[in-house]
C-alpha cells in the first residue's frame, strides 16, 4: 500500500488544529501508520528543504519549520500521496481549492500549516528522515480495511 509523509508545522500545532488537521485523513479512510510531535533540527530542516536552498523563501521556510514543535505522521492508503495533496491544496492558500486545508485555514504560502509528500521519491525520503522503520505500526487494521478484507479486496 502506498504511503506518504505529512507533517503539521509549527502554526498547526500553535492554533490547535492538530486533531482538525489528523481528522481529514481519517475521514479519508487513510491509516495513520506512525505519528509523533517533535521539533526540527537545522539538519532536519535543510535535508527536508534541500531543493529550495538559494531559493528567497529558504532562509523564512528554515526559521518558520524550526520556530516550534511540529507533528510528523506517516499515512498509508490507495493513492494516498496524491489524494492527501489534494486535502492540504495549493501552496499558496489564496489559490487552494476551497474544502483543502490549507484554503480554509491559512493566507499565506509560508504558514500553511501542512506539509505532504509531492510523489513517490520523496514521500520514501521524507518519512525515513523523520522515522525508523521500527516507529511504522503497520500491525493493525482500520475499519475500512476490515470491509475491504469482507470483500476480496478492491481494485483502485
Ligand atoms: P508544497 O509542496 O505545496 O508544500 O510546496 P513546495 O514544496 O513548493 O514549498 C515548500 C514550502 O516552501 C511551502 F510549504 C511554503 C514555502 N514556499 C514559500 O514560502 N514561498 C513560495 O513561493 C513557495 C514555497
Amino acid at each position: 500500500m502506498e504511503r506518504t509523509f505529512v507533517a503539521v508545522k509549527p502554526d498547526g500545532v500553535k492554533r490547535g488544529l492538530i486533531g482538525k488537521i489528523i481528522q481529514r485523513f481519517e475521514d479519508k479512510s487513510y491509516k495513520i501508520v506512525a505519528l509523533k510531535m517533535m521539533n526540527v533540527t537545522q539538519e532536519i530542516a535543510a535535508k527536508h528543504y534541500e531543493e529550495h536552498a538559494g531559493k528567497s523563501f529558504y532562509p523564512e521556510l528554515i526559521d518558520f519549520i524550526t520556530s516550534g514543535p511540529i507533528v510528523a505522521m506517516v499515512v498509508e492508503g490507495n493513492n494516498v500521496i496524491k489524494g492527501v495533496r489534494h486535502i492540504v491544496g495549493s501552496t499558496r492558500p489564496d489559490e487552494a481549492d476551497v474544502g483543502s486545508i490549507r484554503a480554509d485555514y491559512s493566507s499565506y504560502s509560508t504558514t500553511n500549516l501542512v506539509h505532504a509528500s509531492d510523489g513517490e521519491k520523496s514521500a520514501e525520503r521524507e518519512l525515513h528522515l523523520y522515522f525508523k522503520d521500527s516507529e511504522l505500526c503497520e500491525n493493525y487494521k482500520t475499519m475500512f480495511e476490515i470491509i475491504l478484507d469482507e470483500h476480496g479486496g478492491l481494485k483502485q
